[in-house]
Order: C-alpha cells, then sequence, then structure tokens
C-alpha cells in the first residue's frame, strides 16, 4: 500500500495533512547521533526552537541515551536535563514529546507542557509508565523493544522479523490498552537498531503495510541510525559518522512518508521537511485523507 490513506491521527495531538516531522533534541553528553551539542539547557531550547523554523512539527526532548552499550543516567539526573528544556519549548508553543522510559519523568514532563509520551520501552522498562500515562490521558508511543541497550544485539534473533515485531507490538497494544491508555491514543514504532541488526532495520522499512495494519498510526524513527551507516559503507572502509547520514536519513523520510507514516523522527530537520512534502505531493488525490 503506498499513498497516505489511513495515516491516521492521535488524540490528543493535532492533525497534519502529511506525515508529521518530529524534531530530536538529545540533551545528553554522550548521544551518538548528535555528539551531545544540546547538553545546556538554554542551547537545548533553542536547538529546539530552530528545528521547528526548519519545519518541525513537534519536537522530543530525551535525556537518556539509547545507543548500544549506554549506561542509564540516574533519574535526578535525567529530571535535571530534560525539565527547564520541556517547559522553556512548551512555554514557547512548541508541541513537545518527552523521549523517557521513566513514568516520573513522564509526569513531571508533562506537568511541564509535553504532550507526548515517547518510551522506547513501550512501557515495559518501568511498571508504574503505563498507569501514569493512562491517567494523565495523554498520547503514547508503544516501541518494540526487547530489553535494556547492553544486550541488545544479542535479542537480534527472528525467525521472521516483520512478523514477530508486529506480533510484539501487537500485544503491548493490547497490554496498554487493557491498562487504562486509549487505544485512540497510541503511536506504535518498529523501533529501528533496537535489537535488530541492519538487514531487520531494512524488512522493517520496506514492510510499512504491515505495520499500518496494527491499526495505529506509525512512527519511524531511522535518523542516522546504524543501518544507514551499513548501506553507506559500500565504496569505504568504514561507515561515516552519524553526521553524515542525514542524506540518508532524508531518503528514508521521503520513502517511510509516501508509505503512510504518521511522523519521521530525525535530527536535521530541514531536508526531512521537504521530503515529507515531496512524498505529500507525489501521492496524488488518492492520499488526501
Ligand atoms: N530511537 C532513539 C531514541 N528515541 N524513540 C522512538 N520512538 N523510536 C526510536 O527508534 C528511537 C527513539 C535512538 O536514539 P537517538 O535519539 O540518539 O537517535
Amino acid at each position: 500500500m503506498t499513498g497516505q490513506q489511513g495515516r491516521g491521527s492521535v488524540e490528543g495531538l493535532p492533525v497534519w495533512d502529511r506525515c508529521a516531522v518530529m524534531g530530536v533534541v538529545n540533551v545528553t553528553p554522550d548521544s551518538f547521533s548528535d555528539g551531545g551539542r544540546c547538553f545546556d539547557a538554554a542551547a537545548a531550547i533553542e536547538h529546539g526552537l530552530d528545528l521547528v523554523a526548519e519545519g518541525a512539527d513537534l519536537v522530543d526532548v530525551g535525556g537518556e541515551s539509547t545507543r548500544p552499550g549506554a549506561t542509564r543516567v540516574d533519574e535526578d539526573e535525567e529530571l535535571r536535563r530534560v525539565l527547564p528544556v520541556v517547559r522553556g519549548l512548551a512555554a514557547e508553543g512548541v508541541v513537545v514529546s518527552v523521549d523517557t522510559m521513566r513514568a516520573a519523568v513522564a509526569a513531571r514532563a508533562v506537568a511541564a507542557g509535553a504532550v507526548l509520551v515517547n518510551d522506547v520501552s513501550g512501557g515495559l522498562a518501568d511498571p508504574a509508565m503505563v498507569p501514569v500515562v493512562a491517567a494523565a490521558g495523554i498520547p503514547f508511543v508503544v516501541m518494540h523493544w526487547r530489553g535494556f541497550s547492553h544486550g541488545t544485539n544479542g535479542r537480534a534473533v527472528y525467525a521472521d522479523v516483520v512478523g514477530e515485531v508486529v506480533a510484539e507490538l501487537r500485544s503491548r497494544i493490547d497490554a496498554v490498552v487493557g491498562a487504562g491508555i486509549a487505544p485512540e491514543r497510541l503511536v506504535v514504532d518498529p523501533g529501528l537498531g533496537f535489537a535488530k541488526r541492519a538487514e531487520h532495520d531494512l524488512r522493517l522499512m520496506s514492510s510499512m503495510s504491515e505495520l499500518r495494519c496494527l491499526g495505529r498510526p506509525v512512527l519511524i524513527a531511522a535518523s542516522r541510525k546504524r543501518f544507514l551507516g551499513h548501506l553507506l559503507t559500500e565504496d569505504r572502509n568504514t561507515p561515516p559518522p552519524a553526521r553524515e547520514r542525514d542524506a540518508a536519513t532524508a531518503a528514508v523520510s521521503a520513502i517511510a512518508a509516501y508509505r503512510g507514516a504518521w511522523a519521521v523522527r530525525v535530527h536535521e530537520v530541514r531536508a526531512t521537511a521537504d521530503a515529507v512534502r515531496v512524498a505529500r505531493a507525489c501521492e496524488g488525490p488518492a492520499g488526501r485523507t
């Protein structure tokens, strides 16, 4: 299925007439992809506003790196990183999502103005997360996740990656809906790079229709990820560094948007903002839903 028929909308969030662009603000000293550029709150807020000026529809603020092998930050440090940035961006009218696996961080970020909780563990890392989100009545990203980043490579074992990811996401949807989060507020995400090898990510990217069969809007977060480094390694000895994967990221954004993604999550917004508009224009009238 191409085009955006049934791309869907999320209760509690604005409705966009094309694939939305989620800009990333990582408030971490060790983010693999932005090198900790945004570690200072004021700089992070400014960066978020720049992303909006470049075409981001929403901004995802995170204070904990989830790159392979990363060690966890403690909760106080995560709060210290995230809250002023969420508050500062929300005060400027930005649609803010908080990227966290901790219920307490989600709750405080929502109180500070975040309108979407993006939990890469899909509510599995912290048993308090789903009840907190259900009580707050706000949208929630359910990402496919098989455990914390240490050991994630050992979990990248699939007989049928698309079938297994879809089945595992379906059971997480059932669990979080059973625990009180309204289905209309859910977004699903295949979790590219999380317990997945490059070939798994590519298979998932070519299986948007299966992901969309879950009946919820799909978020694709391919930006600067290892699978892009892997496929750009042809003709080189080593993969290009994360910051040199933005053209490839924009290409993925165009494809994901054309295949009906609800949103794409990216570090470099300008090219992706163009890409989703090109995808929209190429869908033709059938896609205008
Ligand atoms: N990937 C990262 C962080 N947050 N959130 C969602 N929903 N999906 C993802 O795949 C995802 C995410 C990886 O870290 P990065 O911000 O440094 O790219």
